[in-house]
């Protein structure tokens, strides 16, 4: 008992806390122009990057295994957040900080259960399309939530554009990370309708400097809505 009381402590503690703001990377080799995903993640880290997940649609499992590992590690080293997109069984096998799910994701594995697998000291992040979908989620057991695609994006054929920002905001109990289309054009946008935390694909993956390009979307978002 005491033992385990002990181990419940310690994986409370090591619970990773998305701090606000930050800014999140979403790392997909297909988006990547040709270059390695783990040469622009190391350029990202080095440009300061919050949280890096990886969002691999077409690996195979041993792939993502390999893949995962070397993000999982650059990550630990450079005290940076690694989520691991859709699948909690390869979050906690490379014992990432967390998992997104995607709103289908939920119905081919339910939260409880995604819970239930990376356990109460590693991240859920869901993704919400709507101000609906988002106020239903809000009170889940999810630590934060990405509300998008703000912007359009070649991701998606649809974006929700910016009119719901406050009240997701207003009404959020956890922290929220805005998605979709954000570029350096138009992040002032979402920065003086009072958005905190920013993710991304494109606009990192594909910039000629990676680091540059991260420090700038980090100097951004820590002078908030003031200067935008
Ligand atoms: N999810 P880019 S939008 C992966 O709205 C993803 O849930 C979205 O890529 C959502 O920054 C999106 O290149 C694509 O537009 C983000």
């Amino acid at each position: 008992m005491r033992a385990f009381c002990l181990r419940y402590e310690m994986r409370v503690h090591n619970k990773k806390i998305i701090g606000e703001p930050s800014l999140y990377l979403v790392l997909s080799e297909e988006y990547g122009a040709g270059r390695s995903v783990m040469s622009i993640a190391e350029e990202a880290v080095a440009g300061g990057i919050d949280i890096l997940q990886m969002r691999e649609k077409h690996k195979s499992r041993e792939d993502l295994l390999r893949l995962g590992s070397a993000l999982g590690e650059l990550c630990r080293k450079n005290k940076v957040t690694f989520i691991v997109n859709d699948d909690p069984l390869l979050a906690a096998e490379l014992d990432a900080d967390g998992v997104h799910m995607g709103q289908k994701d939920l119905q081919r594995c339910p939260l409880d259960e995604v819970r239930r697998i990376i356990g109460i000291d590693r991240i859920i992040g869901l993704s919400t399309h709507s101000l609906e979908q988002f106020q239903r989620a809000n009170t889940l057991d999810v630590d934060y939530l990405a509300f998008g695609p703000i912007f359009p994006t070649q991701t998606k054929d649809y974006s929700i554009g910016t009119a719901d920002i406050r009240e997701t905001l207003r009404v959020a109990l956890k922290p929220v990370v805005f998605i979709g289309g954000v570029n350096t054009a138009n992040l002032g946008i979402l920065l003086k309708e009072g958005a905190a935390s920013m993710a991304l694909i494109r606009d990192i993956m594909q910039a000629d400097d990676v680091a540059s390009r991260t420090a700038w979307y980090k100097s951004q978002l820590a002078k908030g809505g003031i200067n935008a």
